[in-house]
């Protein structure tokens, strides 16, 4: 007789009876009764050789060492992907894994979550499969440091719903759009980083809606943020946008010519500053040409690409304007780009050259023209640049979001699964800039609702169910978040102040003001010393934030120079309010209105691990990977897990569902819903330590018994005698 191998999620191991009538080892493929002990002996090497593939089978489930080991040994198998539960921890292999294939896209679909691997498609299959049966939105949540690998396993999810959804002619044209909106996006929001050679320099929340069917057929993007600064300064080993560097290798010759451009991106001053010209793992001229074909499919026609590349072009030429100027007053000194310009944006050369050398204020309803000094004019010409990098990003957002909509006027319904792929947490041991202070912000929002969601949501309703508990300890990162955003108190709320204080508001006075309301933050640091003294190692205009992920200082500079810097959305959403909102204010309305969208839907959790600092495969950097495992919060995940229930039922649901199992329930139970469903599971033979009976809801331990009892009733709709195979699902 066969028999079959079950690792449950305790980690026992069960043999059970096959229907084959012999015994047989699959893995030795040994026949008899030595098959019983070599599939068993088979089954605890490999454990021992490749780890649990769900932490919940940890023997010392507490130990962080123990959870580590369980990484190193898969990620040494090349076991890039484990559970903790419903959650998955995702390693970056920082190699090609034959794990993508159309083969494996198959092996996952429509199966259940226990019965295979795990694998980013698993998730991707379980939301799709919850938002068909449930009819619930679902939003799949990636999170991890730069370079832990979230845009991978988002493009990974898009991959497997391209290729495993029904699809028609229709739909396929919106599944190619959907696919080709990532070089786009990845051209003109992603750049090389310390961190990472791909780096996401803006964050997104992307909807893929669903019909009836459960076909694709349609999309929308929200972006958060971009990095604009980057468009005229990049750190050393860093670049710019790759955008930039695709046109100038891959353009063709007499586009080239007609943009005014030369081969060589070091004659560009925007693209000089990182020292970093090319990246070994990129190939600008090939992906030049998949962007050109990627906006082809999008629908963009002929004019609208050459008007795009017209901008890309006018800010390498703007970068180029040089000032010069006697008494301090400045002047262009360099007529050719302005000449370019004035071609390729199509305005008027002397008004450029006034814009770049002059401003206008308007006072008692007179305009007044003063002449910028060097330093003003090259502010104003970087300025300019930002923003016109910035518009052009949100015009591209929204044109791919025009050819993603959902056309079909006869029936608006359909689901949503949401994608967020924001930038990862970033530590830099230089000072960090306003945009960094948004990105780490916007990841503590982000394990914010991770923490809302499964360990605090989780435990709140034990307790509201008077299950007992032993409640697990973890970090609540709201107390930063806090810091951060809270109204009058928080950062935002004082810089906001002093951004629009007229008078002598300045980086000093806004310093000053932090330090009066949250100095004694046990988050927040400055240079002064509670004794009065002063910290050394800090400078006098930065402030350091002690984030969940990392210290990071900060430089109020940096801070309050975004008075200007605005327009990261929709300034209308904003109409309510009286007075002009900052760029911080107006990221932390978008952050709230996104965490408001996440909260309406049922979330899946990724958690994206970075091995090492220096992009290899293979490097398991134990210290590094530790503070991640630290700081994601994954050891309280799995605590709350472990002790947890992994299904609830309310009792009216749960005896509707199964009533037909059990003669005293069937056809209609009389009496109190909970007495039924306890009548029930008696009737069943669940064992008390499988479940827990709440106040409201039944409590169950482990998904094999939810799934046994699902067996049985599908057996019993059949009308075939019970199954031998019933209730034994491979969990290997
Ligand atoms: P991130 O999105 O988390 O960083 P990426 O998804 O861009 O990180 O991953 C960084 C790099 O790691 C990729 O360019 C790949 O080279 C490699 N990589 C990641 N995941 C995989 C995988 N599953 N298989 C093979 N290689 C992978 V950031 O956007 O910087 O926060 O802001
Ligand atoms: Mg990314």
């Amino acid at each position: 007789m066969e028999l079959r191998i079950q690792l449950i999620p305790t980690g026992e191991i069960i043999l059970a009876p096959g229907k084959n009538g012999e015994n047989y080892c699959h893995s030795c493929k040994v026949v008899g009764s030595d098959g019983v002990r070599a599939m068993m002996e088979s089954a605890l090497t490999a454990r021992d050789r490749v780890g649990v593939q769900d932490f919940v089978l940890l023997e010392n489930y507490t130990s962080e060492a123990a959870f580590i080991e369980n990484l190193r040994k898969r990620f040494k198998e090349n076991l890039i992907y484990t559970y903790i539960g419903s959650v998955l921890v995702s390693m970056n292999p920082y190699r090609d894994l034959e794990i993508y294939t159309k083969n494996h896209m198959e092996r996952y679909r429509g199966v259940n979550f226990y019965e295979v691997s795990p694998h980013i498609y698993a998730v991707g299959d379980n939301s799709y499969r919850s938002m068909r049966t449930e009819g619930k939105d679902q939003c799949i949540l990636i999170s991890g440091e730069s370079g832990a690998g979230k845009t991978e396993a988002s493009k990974k999810i898009l991959q497997y719903y391209a290729v495993t959804c029904p699809a028609s002619d229709k739909v396929q044209t919106i599944k190619d759009r959907l696919l080709q909106s990532n070089p786009v996006l990845e051209a003109f929001g992603n750049a090389k980083t310390l961190r990472n050679d791909n780096s996401s320099r803006f964050g997104k929340y992307m909807d893929i809606q669903f019909d009836f069917k459960g076909a694709p057929v349609g999309g929308h993007i929200i972006n958060y943020l971009l990095e604009k600064s980057r468009v005229v300064h990049q750190n050393h080993g860093e670049r710019n946008f790759h955008i930039f560097y695709q046109l100038i290798e891959g353009g063709e010759e007499d586009l080239l010519r007609r943009l005014g451009l030369e081969r060589n991106s070091q004659q560009y001053q925007f693209l000089v500053k990182g020292n970093c010209p090319k990246v070994s793992s990129i190939n600008d001229r090939s992906e030049w040409k998949a962007v050109k074909k990627a906006l082809t499919v999008i629908g963009f026609n002929e004019d609208e690409i050459e008007e795009l590349l017209n901008i890309i072009a006018s800010v390498l030429h703007l970068g180029n304007v040089q000032y010069g100027g006697e008494d301090g007053t400045a002047c262009i000194t360099t007529d050719t780009q302005i000449k370019y310009l004035s071609r390729l944006l199509g305005v008027n050369g002397a008004l450029l050259t006034e814009a770049l050398t002059h401003k206008k204020i308007i006072a008692k309803g007179e305009e007044l023209v003063s002449p910028l000094n060097l330093e003003q004019a090259s502010s104003a010409r970087d300025a300019l640049s930002k923003a016109v990098y910035g518009r052009t990003f949100t015009w591209l957002v929204n044109k791919i979001n025009a050819s993603l909509a959902y056309k079909d006027d006869s029936s608006k319904h359909y689901s949503v699964i949401g994608l967020l792929d924001i930038y990862g947490f970033e530590v830099s041991k230089t000072t960090g800039n306003f945009e960094q202070f948004c990105i780490n912000y916007c990841n503590e929002k982000l394990q914010q609702l991770f923490i809302e969601l499964t360990l605090k949501s989780e435990q709140d309703e034990y307790e509201a169910e008077g299950i007992t508990w032993e409640p697990v300890q973890y970090f609540n990162n709201k107390i930063i978040c806090d810091l951060v955003e809270e109204k009058f108190k928080g950062i935002i709320s004082i810089l906001d102040e002093e951004c629009l204080r007229p008078g002598d508001a300045s980086d000093i006075t806004f310093l000053e003001k932090l330090e009066g309301t949250v100095g004694g933050h046990a988050h927040f640091v400055t240079h002064k010393l509670a004794d009065g003294k002063t910290r050394k190692v800090m400078g006098r205009d930065e402030f350091r934030l002690l984030h969940y992920a990392g210290e990071v200082n900060y430089n109020v500079m940096c801070m309050s120079e975004n008075k200007i810097l605005n327009q990261c959305f929709d300034r209308e959403e904003l109409s309510d309010k009286k007075r002009p909102e900052t760029a911080a204010t107006q990221f932390k309305a978008s952050l709230a209105k996104l965490m408001e969208i996440l909260m309406s839907k049922e979330p899946s959790y990724v958690r994206c691990i970075k091995p090492n600092d220096a992009k290899q495969a293979g490097r398991f950097d134990e210290v590094l990977i530790r503070h991640q495992v630290k700081y994601l919060g994954l050891m309280e995940n799995l605590r709350v897990r472990r002790a947890g229930f992994s299904y609830r039922r309310h009792y009216e649901v749960f005896l509707r569902r199964y009533k037909s199992l059990c003669p005293e329930t069937w056809p209609n139970w009389q009496g109190k819903k909970q007495d039924g469903v306890a009548t029930l599971v008696k009737h069943l033979g669940y064992k008390p330590e499988e479940y827990k009976m709440g106040r409201s809801k039944i409590f169950i331990r482990f998904p094999k018994t939810l799934f046994a009892t699902e067996d049985a009733l599908e057996t019993r709709k059949h009308g075939i005698a019970t199954k031998l195979q019933a209730g034994w699902r491979g969990y290997s």
